[in-house]
């Protein structure tokens, strides 16, 4: 299977993308906002304003295709990875920034944006995501699901049972991986002797397309084509975006413990600047707009990080919170004990 693009490393399309000139430079602004709010999160982190992170630098391209590609009756089926896409979405800055941080009611979405909370546990969210769809399928309701993992979440028995379901009960989601080259330590080519995981498709009866994820307009055309054909309820499509992990895994993760020069990075350049040479080019951006565009998300982060500071501290007893809603008789006794510790400790 061959990689589609659309925009070569210098930003040169090799045909007439999908996407107006007008639709693409919204495109860059979404992304350049989402580039500067990951800096942001990953120097508030060192700083210890939040707790831990992870960053998405190198994935803007992907998220920001996404995300500007859904309607407000779709779902949007996030992990810890997706922060860009799910503040594009509608998440308040605020309240993700409140995840990162540990507060226990963050990411609270308003009225009418359908975002799930991010999963942790890997590949957890695709058998959600396809449950979602599912339900909406039966209750006839408008609306489709996208849901991103990564290379890493394709070894999950919830991959195999997410993607299966959805190829028999042809259940209207898009399933984006984002094939970062890297499962924190571990290379791609350790994740399965498949040429890709767009070829896994056929076996689940779905159409399957290799991307070139640095290229944002390619994201947007293959996304926009998938979310179609599950509207009109020919059913689910997977993806796989090629990209690259220009970060850490999280901010406790030390890359240089495990990975080298990688030659993928270089081969599929930066698609932040891919777009914007593509713009320049057909003089659709200028270095004014550009300077405009971060200004203007600057401030917003920096409003954000202004509301999230002056967020009450939760109790130390929150923390058992929303965990079970009857208590088995263990936990009480874990939470009598941790409160009786900390009375102790102020006494
Ligand atoms: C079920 C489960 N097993 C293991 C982990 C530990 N873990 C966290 S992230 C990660 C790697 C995931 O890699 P990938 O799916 O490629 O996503 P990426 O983080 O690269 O976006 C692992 C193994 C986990 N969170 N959940």
């Amino acid at each position: 299977m061959e990689m589609e693009r659309i925009l070569d490393l210098e930003g040169r399309p090799s045909r007439t993308p999908r996407l107006s000139l007008e639709e693409s430079r919204a495109l860059l602004k979404a992304m350049l906002f989402i580039r500067t709010f990951d800096s942001r999160a990953l120097t508030l982190q060192r700083q210890g304003r939040i707790g831990t992170y992870a960053p998405f630098t190198g994935l803007e391209g992907i998220q920001a295709a996404a995300a500007l590609s859904l309607s407000r009756s779709d779902w949007l089926v996030p992990t810890y990875r997706d922060t860009g896409a799910s503040i594009l979405f509608g998440l308040p800055l605020v309240e993700a920034l409140a995840y990162w941080k540990g507060l226990p009611d963050s990411y609270r979405a308003p009225e009418g944006v359908q975002i799930l909370p991010p999963a942790v546990p890997i590949a957890t969210q695709i058998p959600h995501a396809v449950g979602i769809g599912w339900g909406l399928k039966l209750q006839k309701k408008e609306g489709v699901v996208l849901t991103f993992f990564g290379d890493g979440a394709s070894s999950e028995g919830d991959f195999h049972e997410g993607l299966n379901f959805a190829g028999v009960f042809k259940t209207p989601v898009v399933f984006l991986c984002q094939n970062n080259g890297w499962a924190i330590s571990v290379p791609f080519h350790r994740q399965t002797a498949a040429e890709s995981i767009a070829v896994r498709a056929q076996g689940y009866g779905m159409p399957g397309r290799l991307i070139d994820g640095n290229d944002p307009l390619m994201v947007a055309e293959a996304v926009r084509e998938a979310l179609e054909r599950a509207r009109s309820g020919e059913g689910p499509t997977l993806i796989e975006a090629r990209t690259y992990r220009v970060g850490p895994h999280t901010t406790s993760d030390d890359p240089r413990r495990y990975r080298k020069e990688d030659p993928a990075q270089e081969a599929l350049g930066d698609p932040v600047e891919r777009l914007r040479r593509y713009l320049l080019r057909e003089g659709a951006w200028s270095a004014e707009e550009e300077e405009a565009t971060l200004a203007h998300a600057r401030e917003k982060i920096a409003q954000a990080v202004a509301e999230l500071e002056a967020l009450p501290r939760p109790s130390p007893e929150a923390i058992f919170e929303h965990v079970y809603g009857d208590e088995p008789p263990i936990f009480r006794q874990q939470k009598e004990a941790f409160l009786q510790a900390l009375k102790e400790a102020k006494a």
